[in-house]
């Protein structure tokens, strides 16, 4: 390995050695520091939650969790499968005609795998706030927290129909940014990878919350796992160096 490859490589792995080695997170990464989405054979798999089903009580109830984890988050990791399946199958049969839809079905199921694992991993049970690196940040692109703070909360609250709010890192300007998300896939700019996301799907509150979508939201920053977020854009702002 040259030098420069192997100051990279390092870089990156000390990105994901900033977890505890024993955690859960750190275990849910792969080695360059990104969540580990796929088995050895490279199907995409389930990682087990970072924590017990009412870890999270009482801002989100062990029930909603429980079945949002299962079947909505399991749902799409068995959808992208077979979406990929599908895919491989169309070329082998050259049956193009199909793929289409697959390739649509893709986008949405891994989309939702992808965003899903994150949102996991950036709640924790107890309340904290943006330091450092990302709080500089988030002043020098927002104006401060609470203006941040303001604007993912509106920009999630006014999802039309079910999506997600995030907050990402735009590598092509070096800059924080906000995303409105319909569905799992749509209205993303191309290269943003997220830090932060905020799943205001129904089936996200809808036990506890029932219609009340905006006190759910505004109730998630008891449980935003800040360091999280932090240890995420350390290793965004690496990987693209
Ligand atoms: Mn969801």
């Amino acid at each position: 390995m040259d030098r420069k490859k192997f100051i990279k490589t390092s870089t990156i792995l000390s990105a994901a050695a900033l977890l505890p080695s024993d955690s859960v997170f750190a275990h849910n990464l792969a080695e360059n520091g990104i969540d580990r989405l796929v088995d050895a054979q490279g199907n995409f798999m389930l990682q087990p939650l970072p924590y017990a089903k009412n870890y999270l009580e009482p801002y989100m109830d062990e029930e909603t969790l429980h079945l949002h984890y299962t079947f909505h988050h399991g749902g799409a990791v068995n959808g992208a499968n077979k979406d990929l399946q599908m895919v491989r199958k169309a070329l082998d049969e050259n049956a193009v005609e199909t793929v289409d839809y697959w390739t649509k079905k893709l986008a949405y199921h891994l989309s939702s795998h992808v965003l899903h694992t994150i949102f996991w991993t950036n709640l924790s049970n107890k309340k904290s706030a943006p330091a450092g690196d990302l709080l500089k940040r988030i002043e020098r692109d927002f104006g401060s927290y609470d203006k941040l703070k303001l604007l993912l909360s509106k920009t999630s609250k006014d999802v039309d129909g079910n999506g997600w709010g995030i907050l990402g890192y735009q590598p092509y300007t070096d800059k924080l940014t906000v995303l409105q998300c319909e569905n799992h896939e749509k209205l993303t700019q191309w290269g943003v990878i997220p830090l932060l996301v905020i799943d205001v799907w129904e089936h996200s509150y809808y036990l506890k919350y029932r219609n009340r979508r905006a006190e759910f939201v505004d109730n998630l920053y008891q449980i935003i796992h800040w360091d999280n977020v932090a240890q995420r854009l350390d290793v965004a702002v690496k990987l693209m160096k």
